[in-house]
């Protein structure tokens, strides 16, 4: 018998911890997972024997560089850049890119945990990785942006490629930020090829990949909402967040006949009891994205809103919630007030945005609840097809693009049945998630041996 069937969930968890002390969120993300793995591996000797989720939880290498830049009035700064090369095991390592003050080691390696089980869940090719630095893109000129996107691609180029690892764009990176990068590694490399996502549509992109996770997000609430005859027809929806994801969750809630109570930033939320339609939104991604602004300015314009300071948007009563801001951002007390005023499904669009004792009110209330790494997976998804589309050369058009992202978001919702049902009409998504990911890269592992 294998020493490893031996080790139960406290004694692996006991080890995840010692092995990376001071990274609460990876342990937290490892945690969230081990809890329906071990459970499903008990009658499996090849998974414990090979120590498949000990080996997944092991990143193949964290990459840690510093980015000096000059600020605007000539000042040198010096950041810290990563990238975490999670998993392989299924495809290149795939994942984005998050500039934000907030950024370690420890987010960073959750990140690239997280991605290797979504990226298993799409269907496509793809392993795990996550990157980042803790540079703050506020207030800063789009010179100051330009010239530290640069500085951080002059490391990275020698770590990434179109079969080695694909980054794409997270908080605080979009569109604009990916043409500097792409452009440094051009200018470098003197190779055009598809080594980073979410390009722009005249060199490389793909359509709908700006859309396609907040899109994704909604498409897997409907799915989820549709397991018990209901869809979103006159449902309210409670969305954190006014970037990327945010704003494209809202978009396709309101074209599926909801209505978005909410949107926030890391100063606090907005609630607008008239619902935000669609004029609305595209003044808050103009807001938000072009002018940098603040969303507490959505109040002047909109005066009907109230701006609540420093507050999640948790406690506005709704039929659907979105988180879709950033991790640990609806705590345990906000999942049961969510539940108290009746909220029936929440759909992460942000990576682990619930922590782990809201987690367990929301699965102990058996609500309807899509963990980040199945609904948030259009985006990665979209990436994916980026990706195959560079290779041929070629591009889909939108409507079949559409189509392929709604079929994968229905693709991850059957699988989270597959593995998730629990009988009663009630389905664990957390657990079918874990396990769907899980079963796909641990077989590959099972396939390459002892590497
Ligand atoms: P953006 O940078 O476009 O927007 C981030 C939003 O979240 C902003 O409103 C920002 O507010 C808010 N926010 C960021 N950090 C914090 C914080 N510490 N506290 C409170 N609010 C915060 O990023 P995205 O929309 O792309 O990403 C949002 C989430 O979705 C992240 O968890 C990301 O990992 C996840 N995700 C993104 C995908 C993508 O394709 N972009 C794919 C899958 C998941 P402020 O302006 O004040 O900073
Ligand atoms: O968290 C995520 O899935 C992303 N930020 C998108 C990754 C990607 O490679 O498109």
């Amino acid at each position: 018998m294998a020493v490893s069937d031996h080790v139960d969930l406290p004694t692996f968890m006991e080890g995840v911890k010692k092995r990376n002390p001071h990274q609460p969120e990876f342990v937290q993300a490892v945690q969230e997972v081990a809890e329906d793995i071990f459970e499903f591996i008990q009658d499996n000797e090849d998974y414990h024997a090979q120590q498949i989720l000990r080996r997944i939880a092991e990143p193949d290498r964290v990459v840690s560089f510093r980015v000096c830049w000059e600020d605007d009035n000539g000042n040198v700064r010096v950041q810290r850049g990563w990238r975490v090369q999670n998993n392989n095991a299924i495809g290149p390592y795939k994942g984005g890119i998050r500039f934000h003050p907030s950024v370690t080691e420890s987010v960073l390696k959750f990140l690239a945990f997280e991605q290797t089980f979504k990226n298993a869940l799409t269907g496509l090719p793809m392993g795990g990785g996550k990157g980042g630095s803790n540079f703050n893109p506020k207030g800063k000129s789009v010179r100051e942006i330009m010239r530290f996107c640069q500085s951080f691609m002059t490391e990275l180029y020698r770590h990434i490629g179109a079969d080695i690892d694909v980054p794409a764009g997270d908080i605080g990176v979009g569109g604009r930020e990916i043409g500097f990068m792409f452009g440094q590694y051009k200018r470098i490399t003197n190779n055009f090829t598809g080594v980073l996502t979410g390009k722009g549509l005249e060199w490389g992109g793909s359509l709908i990949r700006t859309e396609a996770t907040g899109y994704g997000a909604v498409y897997f609430l409907a799915n989820m909402l549709a397991t018990r005859g209901e869809d979103l027809t006159g449902k309210t929806a409670v969305i954190s967040g006014s970037g990327n994801v945010a704003t494209h969750a809202a978009e396709k809630i309101v074209q599926l006949g909801g209505k978005v109570l909410t949107l926030s930033d890391s100063g606090g939320y907005i609630h607008d009891p008239d619902g935000i339609d669609q004029e609305k939104i595209d003044w808050v991604k103009t807001h938000k994205t072009h002018r940098r602004g603040r969303i507490e300015e959505y109040v002047a314009a909109y005066p009907k809103a109230t701006f609540v300071a420093g507050k999640t948007p948790w406690s506005v009563p709704c039929d659907v919630a979105l988180p879709c801001a950033t991790q640990n951002e609806l705590l345990g007390d906000d999942a049961r007030t969510l539940i108290a005023n009746g909220c029936q499904a929440v759909a992460e669009g942000a990576n682990m945005p619930t922590d782990l004792e809201g987690v367990h009110v929301f699965k102990a209330a058996r609500i309807l609840y899509a963990p980040g790494k199945a609904s948030n997976a259009g985006g990665v998804a979209v990436s994916g097809l980026e990706m195959s589309q560079n290779s041929e050369r070629r591009s889909w058009k939108e409507d079949e693009l559409q189509q392929m992202l709604k079929d994968i978001m229905a693709g991850i919702h059957k699988s989270c049945l597959t593995f998730g049902d629990q009988g009663g009409g009630y389905i664990d998504y957390v657990k079918g998630a874990n396990i769907a990911g899980f079963k796909k890269v641990a077989d590959a592992m099972l396939a390459f041996g002892v590497v």
